[in-house]
């Protein structure tokens, strides 16, 4: 497959780079009064300032060029109506075809896949209706107040994510907890206090053949046998599947009639508002998990119809494009001013690095370009007594998605008007700074006056939206799904597939049957390299004292 010929846009942006690399923040605002009411947008209810980046009204046009030049419009409706844009898995990526509306047709293979859409939905909310209402009892009779999700990667942070955004509409009597990680000290951890009577687990696995979740899947059914002392017999009651794999759920012990099932065109970090949200959903209740999905679907429309110089995934994807592969930036820093969003930025890790993580192009050449910046972030303001002071005067451009809410779930005092003061000063202290004049001006002796300057002239966006609502967060996570498949597109690789994780689960695999201490020198030699072999053996002998 051919790259869509986008060369000459890239010229011209370098060249332009050459021009306004050095332009500070101080001088675009103060050559232009209106800029800050000029350079936002707003897109299904969402507000983009992004006044504050390092880009002048050519650069927009310039990056917007690129756009066009790299087919982003075709690339979009590629996806958009289920051709196979995910070429190195050969698939269809329609995870807008969770959030569309019951009449839409998107035909992936000739057939129409949003029914089989609605129909999970619908088995979902029967479900979740049962749960939440007390209809479904467990094996003794009791009802169901814990439900544990056990998945891992697109599995799991999706509903983690989920869950503690929106836990202010949860159900506060019951219990919600998740399990990932291989470690023990995981599964060990969420069920220690719970009663094994009144709890579900939700196996999350699209494959249903992840070791760390079949791993856990086990272990919480040993559990739950060993404390009701039950047969097999109570597995049907506390053990309901969301995967594409009927064959291994049912030799799991799960009934496939509580099987949920999605489909290989939804990827795993784009699966939760799939079936992947059946945890989401026991949580806050299906009604809230229809605006969810409608909150998804707006952004969606926004995305496909808004012209690029008014939309938001494109107009967010390009700018921070433009820091990545011009000004050399390496990160991107997402700092929501909402402690309900503590766990976004590690959702957005995954959407981004997993999706963006690639060193080849579509057609199998070495990209032209630097791919994947690195996502980090924590909730603010906890943040600004921490890392920010890297963010402020550290050496390297750290670019800054700031989020924030118009109105709180939780109005305390003065609490949320604090919350918002800061996040705005700080995008007001990163773009302006505090120059030596301004700091000598204060009194400060001269020795200090070099410690005590903020140089400024650091991007940041600002997002601003009216409530933390189910709607509102499928809007900044579509966002986002789009943003990422903005800069795929430029960059022309595949932000949908992740052969980058097979290697070292392979290598993982073959060494587990080398850590059994029993076996020690008298088994196969170990054939690694001489690090991973004295590992192995310090572990092995280590471990029998
Ligand atoms: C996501 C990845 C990966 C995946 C997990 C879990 O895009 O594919 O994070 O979600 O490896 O896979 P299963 O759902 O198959 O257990």
């Amino acid at each position: 497959m051919d790259a869509p010929d986008n060369h000459s846009a890239w010229s011209a942006l370098e060249a332009h780079y050459a021009t306004v690399r050095d332009t500070h923040l101080r001088e675009l605002f103060a050559k232009d009064a209106e800029r800050g009411e000029r350079l936002n947008a707003e897109g299904a209810g969402v507000f983009l300032d992004y006044s504050k980046n390092r880009v002048t009204g050519e650069t927009i046009k310039l990056l917007l060029n690129l756009a066009e030049a790299s087919n982003l419009r075709g690339r979009i409706e590629a996806m958009f109506t289920g051709e196979k844009i995910n070429v190195s898995e050969n698939r269809a990526v329609l995870h807008v075809a969770l959030r569309a509306p019951a009449d839409a047709s998107i035909l992936v293979d000739g057939k129409n896949v949003v029914p089989e859409v609605h129909a999970t939905l619908d088995k979902m909310t029967a479900f979740g209706d049962r749960v939440r209402s007390g209809e479904w009892k467990g094996h003794t009779g009791k009802r169901i107040r814990n439900v544990v999700n056990v998945g891992i990667g697109g599995s799991d942070l999706g509903p983690v994510m989920a869950y503690e955004a929106l836990r202010s509409y949860s159900r506060r009597d019951m219990t919600f907890r998740f399990v990932s990680n291989i470690d023990g000290t995981d599964f060990a951890e969420a069920v220690i206090d719970l009663d094994a009577a009144e709890t579900l687990f939700v196996i999350s696995s699209k494959t249903f053949t992840t070791l760390e979740t079949m791993t856990n899947a086990h272990t919480a059914r040993a559990w739950l046998l060993g404390k009701l002392k039950s047969d097999e017999t109570a597995v049907a009651k506390h053990f309901v599947a969301v995967s594409t794999n009927a064959a291994e759920v049912s030799k799991f012990g799960i009934d496939t009639a509580n099987m949920f099932g999605f489909w290989d065109w939804v990827g795993g970090r784009y699966s939760m508002d799939s079936a992947i949200g059946l945890s989401t959903m026991l949580a806050i209740g299906p009604v809230h998990f229809t605006q969810m999905l409608l909150g998804f679907h707006e952004m969606d429309d926004h995305f496909r119809t808004t012209p690029f110089a008014d939309n938001l995934p494109v107009l967010m994807g390009l700018i921070s494009l433009w820091y990545n592969d011009f000004f050399g930036a390496q990160t991107v820093a997402v700092l929501p001013y909402e402690q309900y969003l503590k766990r976004f930025p590690a959702y957005l890790q995954q959407l981004t690095m997993e999706s963006n993580g690639k060193h080849v192009q579509l057609n199998g050449k070495a990209v032209e370009h630097e791919t994947g910046q690195i996502y980090w972030g924590e909730p603010g303001t906890n943040g600004q007594h921490s890392f920010y002071q890297l963010i402020h005067q550290g050496t390297r451009l750290i670019p800054c998605d700031f989020i924030a809410f118009i109105k709180t779930r939780n109005p305390l005092g003065a609490h949320h008007d604090i919350l918002i003061a800061n996040v705005f000063a700080q995008g007001e202290a990163l773009a302006f700074g505090k120059t030596p004049d301004q700091v000598k001006a204060e009194g400060t002796p001269d020795w200090l006056v070099p410690h005590r300057v903020f140089e400024g002239n650091r991007p940041s966006n600002t997002l601003l939206v009216d409530e933390l609502t189910p709607a509102a967060l499928g809007k900044l996570v579509a966002l986002y799904e789009h943003s990422v498949f903005v800069q795929g597109v430029i960059w022309n690789i595949d932000s949908f597939d992740q052969w980058g994780v097979e290697l070292g689960k392979v290598l993982a695999v073959n060494i587990i049957p080398e850590l059994d201490a029993t076996q020690g020198e008298m088994g196969a030699p170990l054939a690694h390299d001489s690090s991973t072999n004295a590992l192995i053996r310090r572990y092995r002998t280590q471990k029998e004292n």
